[in-house]
Formats: structure tokens, sequence, C-alpha cells
């Protein structure tokens, strides 16, 4: 079998490539290629220099994630980056797209390091549940301010050549040609001589006891129980206070036990899920429509956040509203959005000026004829959407893909209010549509392959990771959702507060419990959903009251200054309020339920459990494919903790 690494020699230089596509992962053969070409190197008295690039799109984005669940293979990774440092010549990393994990790794075990303008360097090892394995708590702090290495190692986030730059991540960066500016410096090399391999250098800061204390334990508040972040920083802390021989080991021995650990096997799954959610194979050949302009019906605050989140992928947004004041409403509030964006510093003010430039918002359907697709997001009411629908079949191109943003109605009977149903489908986008990744695509019963598939293409452009859903009341997540809901107002009549809820799922890992989240979006349109359902509710189904009850009171939530939890003026989260719990007694007795103290634990069981026999109904009629498409949509739409892997990932399913 022929080396995924190969070495071409010329003045001197010898060029290593690591070729093994699609992002250069340090595979066993990888790994093994890269020793040999230091050897060879190291032999070769012809050669003074090496430069050490990766073909393709990217540098080595990191360790072959897919070994992780087999025993580690020779050579290990941090032996191989050693034998990279102590070559006899100086190494030069020529950095383009990004380098990843063990990519940077090795990279810093370079002698020096230029990248291309746009390439991306960290160490989003945290994120898999894991710490750098290979020298990276060593390396980094030798290279960059202890800041800076402390953000790179427990976020995960990668930064921008001009930072690296700055921060002494990399020497250079190229102009124009990466792999001939990296010949010139390692030429230069030749002259000035081999720097000192990185980790022979003197740590650039070397803080006390305490310091490290501190930020440990603000970043275990912060970690809700994900153990990755708080080992990233201990590594780090080795890394430095440690002579290296030993830390190298203590990191070893971390990153391996990290490896085997529940998380780590958790968040591998999570990547990987939410990589395989894309079209199902029997559409891999079907063309999407291509998409030029976009529509969208309403400018509410769903309509207005898909609305960006369209421009902020480059798209031409039209957006109908019923008036001149409500399309002058929806042009803010998109700017509003927009310059939100900008604030946080993820637009410019010249892109922020160019999204803005492809957005006009019209008073009447008609600027919609032109477009390719349009997403309808006007108020949760079948009569109100059938309108649109008509009107929209009426008056857009007729090859156009309309959608609905629906979170709980009938897809199909909107389809029918259109003369063709193949070109409806769903597009549910998850609030702030301009932020949250995850979109439900809902598979209509008639809808034409060309249209879902549009759908998918739509979803690579913004960026999102796209679910497929059957027709059902909430689809795949809302519906999930609304059955540990209810599971949890049961748990309020036998026992618990809401607050006892929420400090259950918090400890579980929810970054909110049900209640304070329900109280963020307002319980109005749940509430007016239930009373829609009212007539049909079989009279022996289990209901609990309370919501009802508390809405009664005209308690909607933060925006009415109550809801489950009192917000006095000022107030960030919610208080327990006595007038909840005297509700939730009244309801326990009305019942005649002996109320009994919950434990934590008895309380994440019945929501663990709740949410897997809806799953599992979810799969059994089809709504949903597979379970790891349940795990994506209720991990990066509905807050379950991501270290958990997901309610189906929970109940021992593996892929
Ligand atoms: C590590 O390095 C540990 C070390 O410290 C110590 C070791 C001892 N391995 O995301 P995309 C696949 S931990 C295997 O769709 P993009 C991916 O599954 C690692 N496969 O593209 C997909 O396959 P498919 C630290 C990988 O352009 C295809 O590549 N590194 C790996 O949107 C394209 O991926 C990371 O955590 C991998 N490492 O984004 C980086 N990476 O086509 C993880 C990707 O069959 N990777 N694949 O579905 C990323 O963040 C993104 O993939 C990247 C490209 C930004 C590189």
């Amino acid at each position: 079998m022929t080396s995924p690494v190969t070495v071409s020699i010329a003045d001197g230089v010898a060029l290593v490539t690591i070729d093994n596509p699609p992002v250069n992962a340090l595979s066993q053969a990888v790994r093994q290629g890269i020793e040999d070409a230091v050897n060879a190197i190291d032999a070769d008295q012809n050669v003074d220099a090496a430069v050490l690039t990766c073909a393709g799109r990217t540098f080595v984005a990191g360790a072959d994630i897919k070994e992780f669940g087999q025993p580690p293979q020779q050579p290990y990774l941090p032996d191989v980056l050693s034998t990279v440092e102590a070559s006899r010549v100086p190494w030069v990393a020529a950095i383009n797209g990004s380098a990843l994990g063990g990519g940077l790794e090795l990279a810093m075990s370079c002698h020096a390091r230029i990248a291309a303008p746009g390439a991306k360097m960290g160490l989003p090892e945290v994120n898999l549940g894991l710490v750098p394995g290979a020298g990276g708590n060593i390396r980094l702090p030798r290279l960059v301010p202890l800041e800076t290495a402390i953000t790179m190692v427990t976020t995960g986030k990668p930064i921008g050549a001009n930072d690296a730059l700055e921060n002494g991540l990399i020497d250079r960066i190229a102009e124009d040609d990466l792999v001939a500016d990296a010949r010139a410096y390692a030429a230069d090399l030749i002259q000035s001589g081999k720097p000192t391999p990185v980790s022979e250098r003197p740590p650039k800061e070397t803080p006390e006891k305490e310091f490290w204390s501190d930020r440990e334990k603000a970043l275990a508040a912060k970690s809700r129980g994900q153990a990755s972040p708080v080992e990233a920083l201990q590594a780090l802390r080795d890394g430095i206070e440690l002579p290296v021989p030993e830390a190298a080991e203590a990191e070893r021995d971390r990153f391996l036990r990290l490896r085997g650990s529940e998380q780590a096997a958790a968040l591998r799954y999570m990547f990987f899920a939410e990589r395989n959610t894309g079209r199902p194979d029997d559409m891999r050949d079907v063309e999407p429509l291509p998409l030029k302009r976009t529509g969208v019906v309403g400018g509410g605050t769903m309509g207005a956040g898909i609305a960006t989140a369209m421009l902020l992928a480059g798209l031409r947004v039209d957006l109908a509203e019923r008036d001149a004041d409500a399309a002058e409403n929806a042009r803010d509030r998109v700017a509003g959005l927009l310059d939100g964006s900008r604030k946080r510093g993820l637009l410019s003010d010249a892109a922020y000026t160019d999204a803005l430039s492809r957005f006009t918002a019209h008073e009447s359907f008609e600027g919609l004829a032109e477009c390719d697709l349009v997403i309808e997001a006007v108020f949760e009411d079948m009569a109100v959407k059938k309108d649109v629908f008509s009107e929209l079949d009426r008056i857009c191109r007729k090859d156009a893909v309309l959608a609905s943003n629906t979170s709980y109605l009938d897809i199909n009977e909107m389809a029918r209010a259109t003369g063709d149903p193949t070109r409806v489908l769903g597009l549910h986008f998850f609030s702030p549509a301009h932020i949250m990744k995850l979109l439900e695509l809902v598979r209509t019963d008639d809808v034409s392959p060309k249209a879902l598939a549009t759908g998918f293409a739509l979803a690579k452009t913004l960026r999102k990771i796209p679910v497929l859903s059957g027709v059902c009341d909430g689809f795949i997540g809302n519906r999930i959702m609304s059955a540990y809901r209810r599971e949890c107002d049961f748990i309020l009549e036998e026992g618990a507060l809401p607050h006892e809820v929420d400090a259950a799922m918090q400890g579980y890992g929810f970054a909110m419990g049900i209640y304070a989240v329900q109280d963020m979006s307002g319980l109005d349109i749940a509430w007016a959903t239930r009373k829609r359902r009212a007539p049909t509710r079989p009279a022996e189904e289990r209901y609990s009251r309370i919501a009802d009850r508390i809405c009664e009171l005209g308690r909607f939530g933060r925006k009415t200054g109550s809801g489950w939890y009192a917000y006095p003026e000022g107030a960030k989260s919610g208080r327990p309020d006595p007038v909840v719990e005297q509700i939730i007694l009244e309801e326990s007795e009305r019942l005649g339920i002996e109320r009994k103290q919950l434990s934590s634990d008895e309380i994440i069981d019945r929501i663990l459990s709740t949410m897997q026999a809806e799953a599992r109904a979810v799969l059994d009629e089809g709504i949903a494919l597979k379970p790891s498409d349940i795990d994506v949509t209720l991990v990066n739409g509905f807050g379950f903790p991501r270290h958990r892997g997901g309610p189906m990932f929970a109940a021992g399913y593996r892929d």
C-alpha cells in the first residue's frame, strides 16, 4: 500500500506532503509515514530543511476520530511528534485550511510555522470529551500567552491567522503561494540555524497555585457536568509546572483515561451523528433548485430570524408583510438582528451593509413572485396558514418551493391548499433562527424529491444541521418535548415543585430546566394549542390542569413578569412563587394524590424514560429515520446535554 505521506527533495529542502482525504486525519498510516519521513530526511545529508504541507483543502484536522473506539496503534502520535521536534534539520509547517487538535500539535512540533491568511488553528479536543494528547499542553503555553492557551484548550475555539501571528502561535503569514513562501522560510532557517525546539523553551507565564484553583472553580461551575474543560485546564497546568517528560506522561495518561470515558463516547457519537443527518441515500442524485432569491412571509420574531439567517448566508431575501407599517417593522427587526451580529464581531460594517442591501420588505405577496423558495412564518393558525399557501400558489413561480415554518400544525393540510402539493414541505427553524443550528425538514406526503433536495441544499447554505422528519403533531423535537413537559407536570402533581424539576435537569446538564425555558419563550402559544386540542382529547387521558390555571391568571412567563416563576423588577432569573406552589398543592389535593418527595435522580429517570418512550414511538411510526437523528434534534434544539449524547444514546443506542 502506498503511504499517504510523500517526500520530494529540491534545493536541499524536503517537501513532506500528507495526503489523506478528506481532512488529512492522523491515521496510523499517516503517523507511520511522518516517522518514516523524519528518518529518511535525517539520514539524507543532501537535505538541510523540511517543509511539511498537506494536499487538499486543509492541513491536518486532528487525530483520526474513527480510531478512538479501538486500542491505540503504534507509532503513537506523541512519539512521532517528538521525533519531528528532534529532527536534525529545521521543519517548517505550512498551514492551509484548518490545523486542529493533533494537527496543530504536529505544527507546534515543527521548528517554525507559516500559515495561509485564511487558516484556522485550534485545539478542539475538549469538544470530544478529551484534552490535547500529543504535547499540546506543553508546547502551546511555550508559544502563546497564558490566557490565549487557557481559552484555546478549554473552549476548543479555533483562532485565525492574524490572531495566531499576534499571539506567537505562528511566525509568518504567507503572501500568495503558501508552499513557495514556506520554502523561502526554510531557506532562511538554513542560514540562521534551527530554532530551539518549542518544548525546550520556557513557558510564557507560570502563575501561582491560587490562580489555577480559582480558574478551575469558575470553569467547573460553567461546564454543567462536562468533565473535559476542567481536565484540559489541569493538563495545561501540568504542561507548565511539571518537567517536560513527566508532563508528557501525565498528559498521555489523562488523554487515554478520558478517551475511554462515557462522555467522550457520547461526544464522539454526536460528532458523527451530526454529520450523518443529510440526504437519505435514495436522494443522492436529485438536483436541488438553485437558490438565488428566497422569500419569507411574516416579519415577526421567526420570520425576521429566518430572513436574517438567509442574509447572513449571502442569499437575497424578499419578505412579505400585510401592510406598509408591518413591512417597516420587519425591516427594523431584521436590521436589528444583523446589527446584533455586527456588535458580536461576527459581521464587519461592510458585510452588514451588503446583507441589508440584499433585503427587501414588501407590503404584499406580489414581491415574492420571482423567489425560488418561500418560507411562511405567520401566526400558528391553520386557517391563516392555508390562506397564505393558496395565495403563494397563485403568485409564486410554478416551480418555486413553498415551505412552512410551523412547529405543530399538519403541513399536509396546508399543501392541499395549493394546486401542487409536491412543492410543499416543512422547514422548521428554532428560535433565534439565525443562531440555532437545527433545521427540521418535514417530508409531506406528496413532496417531490426535488423540493426536499432544495430543503437540504438550503440547510447546507445556511450551515445548519438538517434532520428529516415525517408529519405529526410537533414533528420529532416538539412532539418529544411535549411528552416530557406533560410528564413534568405530573411530577409536580405528585410531589415536586418547578424549581426542583429545573434543578434536577440542570444537574443532569441541561442549560435550563423545562419551567424556566417555558417562562422564557412564553406560555400563551402552548396554552392556545392545548385549548385547540381539548375537544378531541380522550376523556380517559391523564391531563394536568396546572399550566392552564397559571395561564388563566395572565401569567405568560417573563414577558408578563410572572409565569411558573415570579420575576420581580430587575430579576435576571425567576424566583419560586407561592402562588404557583398553592395551585400545585390544590391540584394534588383535588386529584387525591398524596404528595411525596422526589429525588433529582427519580425526576431525571422519569423525564428520560418518557423521552425515550416517545422517541421509540417516533421511530416506530417512521417519523424519524434513525435514533441518532432524534439525539441530534434534542441536543441541538432542546438543550439536551451534548456530553450525554441524547436520550437514545443514554438508553444504550449506538450507531
Ligand atoms: C485529536 O486530535 C487528539 C489529539 O490531541 C491527540 C491524539 C493522540 N477524524 O465536518 P465535515 C470527517 S482529537 C476522522 O463535514 P467541514 C467527517 O466525519 C481530534 N474523520 O467538513 C466528514 O466525513 P464524511 C481533534 C474526520 O469542512 C468529513 O471528514 N480534531 C475528522 O464542515 C468532512 O468533515 C477535531 O475535533 C477527524 N478528525 O469541516 C476536528 N474530522 O464526509 C474535527 C473530520 O464521511 N473536524 N472528519 O461525513 C472538524 O472540526 C471539521 O470536520 C473540519 C472540516 C473543520 C475539519
